[in-house]
This record gives C-alpha cells, structure tokens and sequence, in this order.
C-alpha cells in the first residue's frame, strides 16, 4: 500500500503534497491491526492442552488451542518476576520491575503517571480499554475505557472500579462479567480507529473457584499426579523445605471442610463455607448449587479418615484432585471466554485484521514440588504460556524458538502499529519471531528477579535461564542453585558446587553479570524490606 501511497502523490502538484499524506494517512489507519490481549491470572501451561503436557486430553481449553493452530506458541516464553502486580506493571512499562517501581505486590500503587505502551498506542490514533483483573492499585492510564476490579476481585457478585471512582457490584461469575464488559465495549467503540483491549481475568487464580455451572465437570476423571508432588526437598537449597505452599502442609482441609472454626487462616482452597470466603459473597441460590454439590463429597471424604482409611498421602492425593478439578473448572469459563471473543471477531469481520495474544502473568504450580503457587525461578512458575494469531503475519503453526519475556510485550504491540517507543525499553520487539525470523543477536538468556519477602515464604533470588541451564542467587542465604534443565528438567539437583559444571556455572555468571549491568540492577542491599524506588542518577 505504500507503493500506492507513493503513486498517488507523484501525481499531484507539490502543494497538495501534506494535505494529502495527512488525508491518507487516517484512511491507512485502518489498516493497523487491533490488538487484543487476553490475560488470565495464574494459568500454568501445564492446564493448555495446546502445550501437550500430561494434562492435554483433560484440560478444556479447545478455544486457546484454536489460537496455536490458527496462530504462534511460544515455549520459550518468561516472566522477569513471577509474581502479578510486577508483572502487569512490565507488561505496561517494557521495564524489569527495578525501573518502573513495582518490584513487589506491596511496593505501594503502581506510579500510573509513567510511560506506557497504551498511552503511546491511544496517542497515535488507537481506542483503548482495559477490564477485569488489573492489580496495580492506582487506575489504569492509557484506556478511554476502563473498569477493573479492586485489588485481586472476586470469583462471585464480584464488584468493580469505574472510572468516575464508584464502585459497582455484579450478580454473577467473574469471567462471564468481565467477558460482557469487553464486548459491550467492543460494541460501542469509535470504529474509525484501530482498538486495543486488554481483557484481564481473576480465573483462575487462588482460590481456584469454578462457575457454578462447572460443578462436576470433572468428576469422571483422575487427575494424573506430577512426579514430584511428594519432593524431599533434598539436593537444592534448603529453604524450599521453608516454603509455605504446600498442599500437605498448608492447604487446611480442617478450616476449609469447617471441622475447626477456630482459625480460618490461609483457608478457602478446597474450598469453604466461611461467611468471609467467597461462600460469603453468594445468595441463596447460589449457596444451595454450592452445598448441593460440594457437601457430600466432604462428608464422604470425613467418613473416609474418620474410619481410618486414609494415609497421609492418601488425604495429599484427595487435596490434590479436588483442587485441580476446581482449577480446571476456573480454567474452562475461561476458555469459553476465550471463544466467545474470536466469535465476537468472526461474526464483526474483524477477524484479519486483529492480533489476538492469550497469556497469563506467570505460571503455577499444579502439584509440582508438592506446591501450589507461584513466585519460584523453577520452570513452573517461571513459564508464561503466550499464543499469538496475527492473520498474514504469523504462519499458523508456528513454533518460535526465541526466548521472550513480559518485559518485549510494550515494543512488540508498538511495532505492529507500526511504532517505536520513545525511549529506552529493557524489553526488545519480537515481531521478528513472529515473521518466522530469529535475529542473530537475539537474546542468548533471560534476567529474573523476585523481591518478595514474606507470603509462601519464598526467598529473594535473582537469575538467569539459557535455553539449556538456569542459575540463581539467593542473596540473603549466601547460596546459588544451577540446574540443567535437559538432563534434569524437574529441577531437582542442583549443580552449583559440582566441580563438572564448574565451567557452565562460570559462563552463567559471566551472562548474569552482563545482564545485571545492562539492566542496572540495583545492589543487593537495595532489595530489602520496604519500596525500592529505582534512581536512574544513582
Ligand atoms: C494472594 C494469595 C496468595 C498469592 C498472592 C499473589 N493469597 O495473597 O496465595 O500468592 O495473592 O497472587 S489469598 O489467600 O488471598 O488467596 S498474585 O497472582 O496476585 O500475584
Ligand atoms: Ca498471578
């Protein structure tokens, strides 16, 4: 179209010249793709059937799988710190979170006065919105529409932010709300430009809440156990024996089953009935679906260990199903979501000209290393899944080999609109990957840090992964772990100090440090309680 551009300006007297660039420009406008980003909270790869993980013929996601055939998936794919609000606040900014302030989920409200890749895209002619799950504190900046949930959000009658400042609640579940939101929006955007939305879920984040209408939907099927849901912890360091996100340990069937009412504490997994627990927040239709279906399970579950005939593994084993069912449950209202959308497309002719991303902020552990959660440099948590359709861009099927990250999403959604970003990003374009093409200096390895201190227990600790090995620090123990990935890909030995990895480990470093300069990560001494607020003239 360029050509054609060219062509109709060569014919005309010089004077016309800016006018009609100008006049054609908006008329080319159209041709910029819409982007639209679908997110989910906490949706391990793992739970894709598109990834083909043991999970595959059980996962219900026929709507994501769409988008890997129709599209790109990408198995190198990272999160620089697996935790949410940091990771949405990269995903905005194209900065690891030492830059853009947000290194923790309680670093304080996200500064929303920076830079962003949604205002850069409304300033140069885009309809923006963003719904659902945002987690940043402050509002969303950027959007001519947004409605998000405070804070986490809520799986029933969920209520949401508006932009006036009130507040407003829904009768429902999340991801139905969120997904009428996204396309009444779609409905009533400006159809003269381009659009970009952001549709973000709480599904299926803790506390792992199903639809209503998905009790049941897996009570025909075992879920295959990972191999290392009863890990020793032996052989690494020793503070993942010090993790606090263990079904065994810390998932407390006594408070969720309500056979202690004393203390609910970090209850509501499996899930419960108390008044502060999503419970709390149904009528009473809803509250009979929920005991009609999950009561007699329980008891039948309590009959079981009252009788004595369920071991210690035996009670892991029945946490561990009735927890991925009701994951699975979260995962497939998603999914329907996911379907409702590339109908929306299919049905408006918007089909060719929108890039549709689904991702997820980090990955999840469903099991593995006995946990549930997240935070972890280890694959599970580390991973985002990312599937990408760009119509006449991507060639459907598409499997790229380069190694992404949260922080490339801002320069990639400019450069398909065919923009560059002002200044400086940590985050590189990959729109090169998605033409099938991998620059020869693409990135080699990929910087994690995670600043967090307190919940699950999980240490500070900074890294990097290559394709083959991964090698991190943990500061405040004097410690690294090195794990190689191909000869040992459940991560459970760690090479650090075996003299036959003497030479990886050294290269690792070498790559660690040059990241850390290139990134200006702050000393380790900065990374302590409290907001780190980065400082580019310190
Ligand atoms: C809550 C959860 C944690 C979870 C964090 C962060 N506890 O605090 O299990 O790790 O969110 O999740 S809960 O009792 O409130 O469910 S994140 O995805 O928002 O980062
Ligand atoms: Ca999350």
């Amino acid at each position: 179209m360029d050509g054609a551009k060219l062509f109709i300006c060569r014919m005309l007297p010089f004077r016309f010249i800016p006018l009609l660039a100008c006049l054609l420009g908006a008329l080319f406008a159209a041709e910029r793709p819409n982007i639209l980003f679908i997110f989910s909270d906490d949706h391990a790869r793992r739970a894709i059937s598109a990834y083909g993980a043991d999970l595959a013929e059980i996962a219900p996601t026929p709507n994501i799988d769409r988008l890997s055939k129709e599209g790109a998936l990408f198995r190198q794919s990272f999160c620089a710190n697996s935790i949410c609000g940091p990771v949405r606040a990269s995903v905005m900014t194209g900065l690891h979170s030492h830059k853009n302030g947000l290194m923790r989920n309680d670093s304080g409200a996200f500064d929303s006065s920076q830079w962003n890749f949604a205002k850069e895209l409304r300033s140069a002619g885009y309809t923006t919105a963003a719904v659902g799950k945002w987690h940043l504190k402050s509002d969303p900046t950027g959007f001519d529409f947004w409605e998000v949930y405070p804070n986490q959000g809520s799986y029933y009658n969920p209520v949401f932010r508006k932009m006036d400042g009130s507040r407003v609640g829904e009768m429902g579940y999340c991801t139905d709300i969120v997904i009428g939101k996204a396309t009444k929006w779609l409905d009533r955007r400006d159809k003269d430009k381009p659009f970009l939305l952001m549709c973000q879920f709480k599904a299926p984040h803790r506390t792992f809440c199903p639809p209503l209408r998905h009790l049941g939907a897996f009570d025909d099927v075992t879920i295959p156990e990972p191999p290392t849901l009863f890990d020793d912890y032996a052989n690494r360091s020793k503070t993942l024996a010090e993790n606090e996100m263990e079904i065994d340990r810390h998932m407390h069937w006594q408070y969720d089953l309500q056979v202690r009412k004393d203390e609910p504490g970090a209850a509501g997994l499996l899930p419960n009935r108390f008044p502060a627990s999503e419970y709390g927040r149904m009528n009473e239709e809803q509250k009979a679906k929920w005991d009609a279906y999950y009561g007699p399970k329980n008891q039948e579950f309590l009959k079981k260990l009252a009788a004595g005939k369920l071991s210690e593994k035996d009670v892991v084993r029945w946490k561990y199903q009735r927890y991925l069912k009701n994951y699975l449950g979260a995962v497939k209202a998603v999914d329907e979501s996911v379907g409702k959308l590339l109908a929306y497309l299919d049905k408006h002719n918007l089909t060719d000209n929108t890039v549709v991303i689904y991702g997820s902020d980090q990955g999840f552990f469903l099991g593995e290393h006995g946990w549930f959660d997240k935070r972890w440099m280890f694959e599970e948590s580390l991973e985002m899944p990312f599937l990408i359709r760009w119509p006449g861009v991507v060639k459907p099927g598409l499997r790229p080999d380069g190694m992404i990250q949260n922080i490339d999403y801002a320069p990639t959604f400019l450069e398909m609109a065919g923009l560059k970003p002002p200044h400086k990003l940590d985050g590189e374009s990959f729109v090169p990957l998605l033409k099938g093409e991998t620059p020869r200096d693409w990135r080699e390895a990929i910087y994690y840090a995670y600043y967090e201190l307190g919940e699950h227990n999980v240490p500070q600790h900074y890294g990097v992964r290559t394709k083959r090995y991964k090698l991190f620090h943990l500061p405040n123990h004097r410690e690294w772990q090195l794990f190689d990935l191909e000869k040992d890909p459940h991560e459970l030995l760690d090479q650090s100090n075996n003299p036959e990895y003497a030479e990886v480990r050294k290269e690792l470093e070498v790559i660690y440090h040059r990241l850390r300069k290139q990134y200006d990560a702050p000393s380790y001494e900065k990374y302590g309680p409290g907001t780190f607020k980065w400082d580019p003239d310190k």
